[in-house]
């Protein structure tokens, strides 16, 4: 059976979870503990040379990156979440790397020195955190123009594209991003979260995050 590593509180992790669960492909999921350093132990380099979740083994297949473990799974399974026809898939790719590159790149400089800056007990980076919301004003509203246009961030399909999206923008509300701002965005995120596909892994990021450590911040509310 195919085995996913990953942690609740890792986007890249519950973005995979999404596709999983969408597919129902089945899968064990085994919960490295990132605090404890588990990662960098030999057994996990095994799965992934550079330490890091989400990784999957598929039956001995062994794969990390969560976009790509994304493109395989849904091509191994021949999904149309992952469409064959080549534009229609530069398209795709082209929302995949535009999530990566600028919105989880700068949702994850904010929540680093918000939170797990006093967890990996490092100093708080203002520049870092300044960057990460400069990068939200300028390109969420490219998100909002392309959900004015289409039901979905590739067009009228729903792709693995979204899910890489959702679970980048799944910090918002501990960030205090104020998205009602961007109507089309919203409401795409919220019909989203409300799937099986969302909910059978969590009812929201904030409230994983407030679970495992939660109690460690006295600022967070949800
Ligand atoms: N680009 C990678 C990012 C993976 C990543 O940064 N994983 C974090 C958790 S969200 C991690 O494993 N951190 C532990 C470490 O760096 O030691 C992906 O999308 O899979």
């Amino acid at each position: 059976m195919l085995i996913l590593y990953g942690t609740p509180l890792s986007s890249p992790a519950n973005k995979i979870r999404f596709l999983l669960n969408y597919l129902a492909i089945p899968y064990e999921y085994k919960t490295v503990n990132l605090a404890a350093g588990e990662q960098k132990q030999a057994d996990f380099l095994k799965i992934n040379p550079y330490g890091k979740v989400p990784a999957i083994d598929d039956n001995g297949f062994k794969l990390a990156e969560s976009n790509a473990i994304l493109r395989y799974l849904a091509d191994k399974h021949s999904s149309a979440l992952y469409p064959k026809n080549l534009e229609e898939r530069a398209i795709v790719e082209q929302w995949l790397d535009f999530a990566a590159n600028h919105i989880s790149l700068a949702t994850s400089k904010v929540m680093y020195n918000t939170y797990f800056y006093r967890l990996a007990n490092t100093a708080k980076d203002e520049r870092s955190l300044q960057d990460g919301f400069l990068w939200l004003e300028r390109y969420l509203p490219i998100l909002e123009q392309q959900l004015t246009k289409h039901r979905y961030i590739a067009g009228n399909q729903l792709t693995i594209a979204d899910f890489s999206l959702l679970a980048a923008l799944d910090v918002a509300e501990l960030i205090k991003l104020n998205l009602a701002a961007y109507p089309h965005l919203n409401t795409w995120r919220q019909q989203l979260m409300k799937e099986a596909f969302y909910q059978n892994c969590h009812s929201c990021y904030a409230a994983s995050f407030k679970q495992c450590v939660g109690t460690l911040f006295e600022d967070v509310k949800v």
